[in-house]
């Protein structure tokens, strides 16, 4: 079969390098975009063709990808399914929009979807959006196979959830993959794309030209944050690949010239002795990238921060969150201040060159002076960089769950919408409050990295200088305090507006 295999992006999240940063000029082969790599059709490109079918693979952040020009590719080339890939809600309205254009161009197509938003909305999505036939729930590297060997009989597809007539049918679940081992490694040379290591800013914030990639080594996260949708995906399981199998990987993006790495694992830091043999196995096999991940503070994997460093680890992110126990217990981060307080120190003791700790504002029962001491927290913190979001709910959150119960979502209007939760929830502090301590807490936090850590301060601002041009740098460092609109979330119904 020939299949078109598409990852539509969302057009806030990636930029072209300009040129005068080495981007690409027109007639390059192959273009550099500052983004993350699609590592889900990336996975899945490979699987499918290890089932015969041929597979031709898209991403709608190139200017010659674009829904007009796949649709029209559709109409010419004639494929025998369109799998449309994307991540999260923000995506969505995107893929309803190819999905018309591309059912228009080629009614016949099936067009099948998949990816996280439509794995927690399968039933809603067929409702919503009449141009796709069916969606996978859940990993799709044996559920798309069975689905291309099974279009006559949908029936007989694990995960399935597709259209007979006019009632939609879910077939039974899949179970999740246990032994991730038995697929081939990702494709990342069949697209035309570098992508360019960079932080997902309103700026082109470069940070490295190196060539780039992302993998990952396992899935999952056993722990039940109450924002986060990862342990609906995975029941809550984690599981990871053989040492083997992911030093294999790494042998082949080292010999191919990546020398940046960014792990997307859920949680790195889970098993001490798998890290310790991957680090071990990476420093033996002398490889030539750097490479980054994140983690929990509360791992074991924090006493392997001495070997990771040996293995070349120049980036470990941490989901700190906030800087009161109160507002840390309300998110059910289950950890403790004490325990981000050592595993940040750790990183800087055994040299971990980039620690980031990501940080969230605008959390029920959550005060201003809770947020001001999030930021005063953060300065007494060595981490490196720092951001500081406005905490969001997504459907298939235990948040998301915990509004509906409270009346304050209404699971069936809302599926397809995400909220600041400032915007909705009365028990948290309005919008333009939180935004204006976000901003005072900028102003400290700056102050304080200036004046009492100059020199990393300015190493950094090195760092980024290599690959941005100064007045970015200086919007960088400047939007946090520049107004902006209080949301980027869908607009609000009438009765949703907190009381
Ligand atoms: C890396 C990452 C990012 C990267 C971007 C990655 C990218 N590829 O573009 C960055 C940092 C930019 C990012 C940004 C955001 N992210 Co994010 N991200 C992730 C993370 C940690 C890993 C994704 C990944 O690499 N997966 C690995 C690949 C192999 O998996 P996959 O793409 O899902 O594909 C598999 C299956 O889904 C399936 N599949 C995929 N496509 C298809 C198609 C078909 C037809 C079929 C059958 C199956 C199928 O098969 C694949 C192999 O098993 C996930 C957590 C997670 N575990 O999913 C969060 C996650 C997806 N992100 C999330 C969110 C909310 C966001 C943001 C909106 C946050 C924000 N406010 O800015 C933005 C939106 C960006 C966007 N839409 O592009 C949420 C999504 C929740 C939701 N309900 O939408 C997640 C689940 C995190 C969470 N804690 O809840 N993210």
């Amino acid at each position: 079969m020939d299949v078109f295999l598409v990852y539509v992006r969302d057009e806030d999240y990636y930029q072209m390098l300009p040129e005068e940063l080495g981007g690409s000029k027109p007639g390059d082969e192959r273009v550099k975009v500052m983004a993350f790599p699609p590592l889900g059709i990336e996975t899945l490109a490979p699987v499918i063709r290890q089932h015969g079918h041929r597979v031709k693979m898209f991403d709608t952040c190139l200017p010659q990808m674009k829904a007009k020009h796949i649709a029209q590719a559709a109409k010419d080339e004639r494929p025998d399914v369109i799998a449309l890939s994307f991540l999260s809600t923000t995506t969505y309205p995107a893929t309803k929009r190819l999905a018309e254009q591309l059912k228009t161009a080629a009614p016949k197509i099936p067009i099948i979807l998949g990816g996280v938003f439509a794995t927690t909305n399968a039933e809603n999505i067929l409702n919503d959006c009449p141009y796709a036939d069916c969606v996978g729930v859940g990993e799709g590297e044996e559920l798309l196979p069975d689905y291309l060997k099974n279009m006559k009989n949908p029936e007989t597809v694990d995960g399935l959830v597709w259209r007979k007539g006019d009632t939609i049918v879910h077939n039974q679940p899949r179970p999740i993959i246990r032994d991730l081992d038995q697929f081939p490694y990702p494709d990342r040379e069949s697209l035309p794309i570098d992508y360019i290591e960079s932080l997902p800013l309103d700026v082109p914030a470069v940070l490295s030209l190196d060539k780039f990639c992302t993998v990952q080594t396992s899935r999952g996260c056993p722990y039940a944050c109450i924002y986060c949708d990862i342990p609906s995906l995975s029941n809550g399981k984690w599981r990871g690949r053989s040492v083997e199998h992911v030093l294999g990987e790494m042998r082949q993006l080292n010999d191919a010239g990546y020398r940046s790495i960014l792990l997307t694992d859920d949680h790195f830091l889970l098993k001490r002795k798998r890290i310790n043999e991957i680090c071990t196995g990476m420093i033996e096999r002398r490889f030539q990238f750097h490479w980054g991940c994140e983690g929990r503070v509360d791992s074991v994997g924090v006493d392997q921060l001495s070997i990771m460093n040996k293995a070349n680890c120049t980036f470990l992110a941490y989901g700190i969150e906030a800087g009161t126990q109160k507002v840390l217990d309300r998110l059910n981060k289950n950890q403790t201040l004490e325990q981000i307080e050592y595993a940040v120190s750790e990183a800087k003791k055994h040299g971990i060159k980039r620690t980031h700790g990501f940080f969230l504002v605008g959390a029920p029962n959550e005060s201003e002076d809770d947020i001001m001491e999030s930021f005063r927290f953060a300065a007494r913190l060595k981490l490196d960089t720092f951001g500081f979001n406005r905490l969001c709910v997504y459907r298939g959150t235990p948040l998301w769950k915990e509004y509906v119960d409270r009346g304050i979502i209404d699971d069936e209007r809302d599926w397809s919408k995400w909220f600041k939760c400032s915007d909705i929830d009365p028990t948290i502090l309005p919008s333009e409050v939180v935004n204006r301590a976000r901003m005072k807490g900028y102003g400290l936090l700056f102050f304080r990295r200036i004046f009492f850590r100059p020199i990393q301060t300015f190493k950094l601002l090195r760092t980024f200088g290599q690959y941005m041009k100064a007045s970015d740098i200086f919007k960088l460092i400047a939007s946090p305090f520049r107004r902006r609109a209080l949301t980027r979330a869908p607009e609000l119904p009438e009765n949703m507006l907190r009381g």
